[in-house]
């Protein structure tokens, strides 16, 4: 995990020099709990042994990278398939192709040089504080006669996220398009510091 976290670092470091600005909001890398492994394996019908926990379940070691921008997930997912000593065993873009709750989240299972398997989940800010809500409603069991009212509005909501979520990108486009054209002085401000 450690060996992960400093690739990551080093690959956020080489994007803040060529984009100007840190493309990841915020990073959290987790291992998952015994219990946690257990139900996983129930879930999936496997028994509950090591061989399971660490051969057929991919995602004991996991990596959360939150970014503003969805350029940035697509750039840094690029920046991971090209590490040497990584192997990408699945991806699932699950940004391009939502699921039918609405989850958007960009999945990747890597083995990593000492063979453990690690899961990295890539997703924008507001992709994230949707999922921790969803996830708050699997665990409450009884959401009583609410519930379809809640899917449906939280359907609603990540629609609408991932529509704010475009429109963020390409503010953040045209800026940045604004600032390189405006780069060899032309005499023009950049956006944003035009009249008040
Ligand atoms: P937990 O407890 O959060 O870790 P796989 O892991 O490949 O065997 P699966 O379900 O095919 O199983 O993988 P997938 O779809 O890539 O999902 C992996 C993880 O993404 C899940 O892990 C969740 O953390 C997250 N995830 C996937 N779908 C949803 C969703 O609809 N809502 C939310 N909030 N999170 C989701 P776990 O182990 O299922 O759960």
């Amino acid at each position: 995990m450690a060996y992960l976290e400093q690739e990551i670092d080093k690959i956020r470091t080489d994007l803040k020099a060529s984009l100007g600005m840190d493309p990841v909001e915020h990073c959290l890398a987790r291992i998952k709990t015994e219990e946690s492994m257990r139900e996983k394996c129930r879930r999936n019908n496997l028994p509950e042994t090591e061989e399971s926990a660490l051969g057929a379940i991919h995602d004991a070691i996991g990596l959360r990278i939150v970014c503003a921008f969805v350029d940035d997930i697509y750039a840094i997912r690029d920046r991971i398939r090209a590490l040497p000593d990584v192997s990408v065993v699945r991806e699932k873009d699950y940004i391009r192709h939502a699921k039918p709750n609405g989850y958007r989240s960009y999945h990747m299972i890597l083995q990593l040089p000492d063979g453990y398997f690690a899961e990295i989940q890539l997703r924008t800010i507001s992709m994230d504080t949707w999922a921790a809500l969803e996830h708050h409603l699997k665990y409450k069991r009884d959401t009583g006669p609410q519930t379809d009212l809640i899917i449906q509005e939280l359907k609603r909501c990540a629609d609408e996220l991932a529509s704010t979520d475009l429109s963020m990108q390409t503010i953040r486009d045209m800026i940045q398009d604004r600032t390189g054209q405006d780069a060899p002085d032309n005499g023009k401000p950049p956006i944003g510091l035009t009249d008040k």
